[in-house]
């Protein structure tokens, strides 16, 4: 290896060393002022909506796992950098390391709810990596031709201690980083949390065509595979003692509750499709779960917005990221709530526990505030909402929209008698009323629909199929309860959510 060569590893694995103690401190402290996360963060909020938009498509629910590996690349090409200035003189390089860590902890310190104690994982970074530097270093065999190592024990120590050296620091890094993610999901894990029956259940769950059709979205999402669409990183840990919701702003009083407050007070029990305005024709980010909350309405009564000029209401989660709410949607009868059950169990973290809001008709990006600890009374004019800010819209109501399931896009399937299927969605607009399906541009046939869980939830539908050997073409679309018809006009999800009729090729043979 050429020394050069050499170098630029030495700072790579210093940088890998420091990241992994970084995230060590950092999972004992706040997960996500780690180094490399508060950057990714960071970088999501500094992105331009277009291009969060592009990448939400292209990587789907690994845009984040595309995300921090992408810092991650870019800080290792900076840290072998760092090694090579070492060999000019060791200060520039470890400057540039500390540089770079001063970049994380910036980064860390930029989070709404950030302390100086969020410095302390970059802290810890700089201090392991440029350790860690000075040893490889060191370390590294000493190449004055006339001198051999064991002549110059004080700089040289040659191979063997170079190679003691890369392998104790390469272990350190694994331990200090597994050590990180173990002790962050231990302190994530979900809690047990007893949850009383609903004071005004929904009715009983009705049999969808789940095995009726082959291939067809389960007519209610399992949590596990719930889809998932935040800002965060990590997850964030809340203690249930230390919870709470408060209401504020232009109301007659402000008031708390506590976790346990919410539970004492009646729950309804709800079934309700969230869909997020990031989903494009065709798209993923669609789930339907049944919801135990507690109404929307019976907390803002005990706050009194009978006099009130607020015409959104801001919520705020545990880390002060914010979603505005349209006000007069969320209190004109729909059954909007705080939940804090879903599917029969207490909120998993990634939807939001412990409690999050969930306002049926609404795209989630204007109603679903996961990890909610505040909701403020307040205008349009005088607060900006995260989302807001990046110019999506305010007032966005949930677009009519089916999908097919099955078969799948490009797929090949056998000659024969099959079944077209899938789900079609129109959430508080008198639900899916009817879809139809078009078979290679032919007429529109209307599909058999599956049995109604409510005006608020999905509903599956199907059509059989004769299919002849040949490529075909399918399409689909939905007419909601008001009579209103899913549009075949294209839009893109922002600013309030995708419009379009999607279609799919197949093969039959
Ligand atoms: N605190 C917080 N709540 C949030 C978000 C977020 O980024 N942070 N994303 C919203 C968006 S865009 C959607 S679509 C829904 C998704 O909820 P889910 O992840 O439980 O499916 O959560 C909403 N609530
Ligand atoms: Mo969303």
């Amino acid at each position: 290896m050429t020394r050069r060569l050499l170098h630029a590893w030495f700072g790579v694995l210093a940088t890998i060393v420091g990241v992994a103690a970084g995230h060590l401190v950092a999972s004992l402290t706040e997960p996500a002022a780690s180094p490399v996360l508060a950057v990714g963060s960071t970088v999501i909020d500094l992105t331009p909506t277009p291009l969060k938009e592009w990448a939400i498509a292209h990587f789907g629910t690994n845009d984040k796992t595309v995300l921090v590996g992408s810092v991650l690349v870019g800080v290792l090409l900076l840290a072998a950098v760092a090694g090579l200035l070492t060999l000019r003189r060791f200060a520039y390089g470890a400057g540039l390391l500390v540089v770079l860590v001063a970049v994380a902890g910036a980064a860390a310190l930029s989070r709404p709810t950030a302390g100086f104690a969020d410095l302390v994982p970059s802290i810890a970074a700089a201090v392991t990596g440029v350790a860690a530097l000075a040893w490889l270093v060191r370390a590294a065999p000493d190449r004055t031709p006339d001198r051999t190592p064991a002549e110059d024990p004080g700089t040289g120590t040659g191979r063997r201690g170079l190679l003691v050296a890369s392998g104790a620091l390469a272990a350190a890094a694994v331990v200090m980083g597994g050590a990180g993610r173990w002790i962050t999901s231990y302190r994530t894990r979900p809690e047990n949390v007893d949850l009383p029956a609903a004071a005004d259940p929904a009715p009983v769950f009705p049999a969808g065509l789940d095995d009726k059709v082959p291939g067809i979205t389960a007519f209610r999402t399992r949590n596990g595979d719930f889809y998932r669409v935040d800002t965060r990183l990590t997850l964030p840990i809340v203690s249930l003692g230390g919870w709470s919701l408060t209401i504020d702003g232009d109301v007659d009083r402000e008031v708390s509750f506590s976790f346990d407050d919410l539970l004492a007070m009646d729950l309804i029990e709800r079934d309700i499709t969230l869909t997020c305005v990031s989903n494009d024709i065709g798209g993923r980010y669609v789930g339907a779960a049944r919801w135990l909350g507690v109404p929307l309405k019976d907390l803002l009564d005990r706050a009194g917005i009978g006099n009130t000029k607020a015409d959104q209401i801001l919520s705020t989660d545990v880390d002060g990221m914010t979603i505005s709410t349209p006000l007069d949607l969320a209190t004109d009868g729909r059954d909007a709530m705080i939940a804090v059950g879903m599917n029969g169990e207490a909120l998993p973290q990634e939807h939001g526990f412990p409690a999050r809001m969930v306002v049926p008709g609404l795209y989630g990006f204007v109603s679903a505030t996961k990890w909610i600890t505040r909701m403020t009374l307040t205008t349009y004019a005088e607060k900006d909402a995260y989302w807001t800010q990046r110019d999506w819209a305010t007032d966005a109501p949930i677009k009519l929209s089916s999908r097919i399931d099955t078969p799948k896009p490009l797929s090949t399937i056998d000659a024969g008698r099959t079944v077209i299927g899938g789900v079609a969605w129109a959430q508080h607009e008198g639900g899916v009323a009817k879809v139809e399906v078009r078979i290679d541009g032919g007429g529109w046939e209307e599909a058999r629909l599956g049995p109604s869980a409510g005006q608020d939830y999905w509903r599956q539908w199907y059509l059989p199929w004769s299919a002849e050997k040949g490529q075909h073409t399918l399409a689909v679309r939905a007419v909601d309860g008001r009579k209103e018809e899913q549009t075949a006009a294209r839009a893109t999800p922002f600013p309030d959510g995708s419009s379009g009729i999607q279609s799919i090729v197949v093969t039959v043979s």
